[in-house]
């Protein structure tokens, strides 16, 4: 399959410049101005367009067995949205039942995933722990290119990592050379304010965010930022909702921990009044964790992004629909929690951040796209126009317009958080490792086009860095 994008501007996390984008075999072959179309292209008009890396959505959980019911997207409808969205992979999560074989787990979501549209990753959660914990997590990093592991910090009696866990898996990823992913919330806190609640009447979704304060938020970010400070490992922390857990991060970077912050498009741009919603309905419909916060704490996360404490974004994208969130509708610390996304992040980023003037294309390349790949260890295979680069890449034009609304979306959800919001901003082609996936509102997305993305160890693991150091220790001075 050969692909000639024809007359675009070429956008990238640090270039903006005028160039044709060859692609050949799912790979750019060549990228300069006017360029010959070999026989036979398919030849894509990006003129008065940017050509941008295509998205990568770090945090997303197609079909996910969760709270008694299990998520309404799956890997395919759910990687066919981002497609339509100019998001060309994902990185979802396997998260093993407590005592449940890692391992076993990983296999099984790779066997969810092979239906998938577009490329995809995982982080495995730790969930529990033991030694067979630690072995498998080896064998994830050096035979699966799996270089990242999740802790929910929240969801006690679930899935929750007590500080035993952590500290466990957080020396482990070390060892590996993986990085370390949390949730940071007081799981314990959340359990006791959502049965203070309970007791005192409050069933509805307005209990929901009143059970996770932002401290919950920020006492979590910094507990695991000290385990992580004191161990010497590196440190992810997702859908970072809150001033309180930003000023933590804000903290251990001046103090020269290796730290990043993942910040939700809906973080960003939806608050804590839809909870007062009179329909239950839509209250329960953004029942997600963390909470959606108040217009302060979505002005710290904005100016958390701009200043670099923030290098990610993402949408935790975790379909749940009506009748399922009515599974709390007398209790709602029964309600599911997630909300969708994946399909609009480019655009209510590119609305909310490069038409304010909040980001510059660069920057919005940048936090959508370059930024995963480089902490996930997939840069320039992805998030780069470069030559020899997967050619993932979406023609987005700047001036149009449309409404962000589920009647029109692809999403396999009967909810848009964003609904009602206009976008301007949009992806007219995307290109999935050069096969055109979307092209005007024409979704072409093909079940299992997708391949799972192998993610390799940062760094030598220590074990390795002591054998080479072993290796050129100067021997014994022979006499
Ligand atoms: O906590 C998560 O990230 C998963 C379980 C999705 N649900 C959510 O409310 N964020
Ligand atoms: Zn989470
Ligand atoms: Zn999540």
């Amino acid at each position: 399959m050969t692909s000639l994008i024809r007359g675009g501007t070429v956008v990238t996390a640090d270039q903006t410049y005028r160039a044709d984008i060859l692609c050949v075999d799912g790979k750019i072959a060549a990228i300069g101005p006017d360029l010959d179309a070999p026989t036979g292209a398919q030849i894509i008009d990006a003129g008065g367009q940017v050509v941008m890396p295509g998205g990568i959505d770090p945090h997303t959980h197609m079909q996910l067995p969760f709270m008694g019911t299990v998520a309404s997207e799956d890997f395919y409808t759910g990687t066919a949205a981002a497609l339509a969205g100019g998001t060309t992979s994902i990185i979802d999560f396997v998260i093993p039942d407590p005592q449940q074989s890692i391992m076993e787990a990983y296999k099984t979501w790779r066997g969810w995933a092979e239906k998938s549209a577009a490329d995809y990753g995982f982080h495995v959660a730790i969930t529990w722990w033991d030694d067979s914990v630690g072995k498998d997590m080896g064998d994830l990093v050096r035979k699966e290119g799996v270089n990242s592991f999740k802790h929910f910090m929240a969801y006690k009696g679930a899935i929750m990592a007590d500080d035993e866990i952590l500290y466990n898996s957080f020396t482990r990823s070390l060892e590996l050379g993986a990085m370390p992913t949390v949730h940071a919330e007081n799981g314990e806190l959340v359990f006791q304010l959502q049965k203070k609640l309970i007791e005192e009447g409050i069933t509805g979704p307005e209990g929901h965010p009143l059970s996770r304060p932002p401290a919950a938020e920020g006492e979590a970010a910094n507990r695991a930022l000290r385990l992580a400070e004191v161990i010497g490992v590196p440190l992810y922390i997702v859908h970072v909702s809150t001033s309180d857990a930003l000023e933590e991060i804000k903290r251990a970077k001046a103090a020269g921990q290796r730290v990043y912050g993942e910040v939700l498009a809906g973080h960003l741009t939806v608050d804590d009044s839809v909870y007062l919603d009179p329909d239950w309905n839509k209250a329960a419909a953004h029942v997600m964790s963390p909470p959606f916060r108040s217009p302060e704490h979505q002005a710290a996360l904005w100016k958390g992004l701009q200043g670099g404490a923030l290098q990610t974004t993402a949408t935790d994208h975790c379909c749940f629909c009506a009748d399922q969130k009515a599974m709390g509708k007398d209790n709602f610390t029964q309600i599911p929690n997630g909300t969708a996304g994946v399909e609009d992040r480019m655009s209510v980023l590119w609305t909310h951040g490069v038409n304010t003037g909040r980001l510059t294309m660069n920057e919005f390349v940048a936090v959508t796209s370059a930024n995963a790949a480089k902490i996930f260890n997939i840069y320039p295979q992805k998030g780069a126009v470069q030559v020899g680069a997967d050619a993932d890449l979406v023609v987005w034009d700047p001036e149009l317009s449309k409404t962000i609304s589920v009647k029109t979306h692809h999403q396999n959800v009967d909810y848009n958080i964003f609904e009602g919001m206009e976008v301007t901003g949009l992806a007219t082609h995307t290109l999935s490792r050069g096969v055109l996936a979307y092209k005007d509102g024409d979704l072409r997305a093909v079940k299992g086009a997708g391949q799972y993305v192998k993610r390799p160890a940062f760094a030598a693991p220590f074990d390795a860095l002591s054998k080479q150091a072993a290796l050129h220790r100067p021997g014994p001075v022979k006499r």
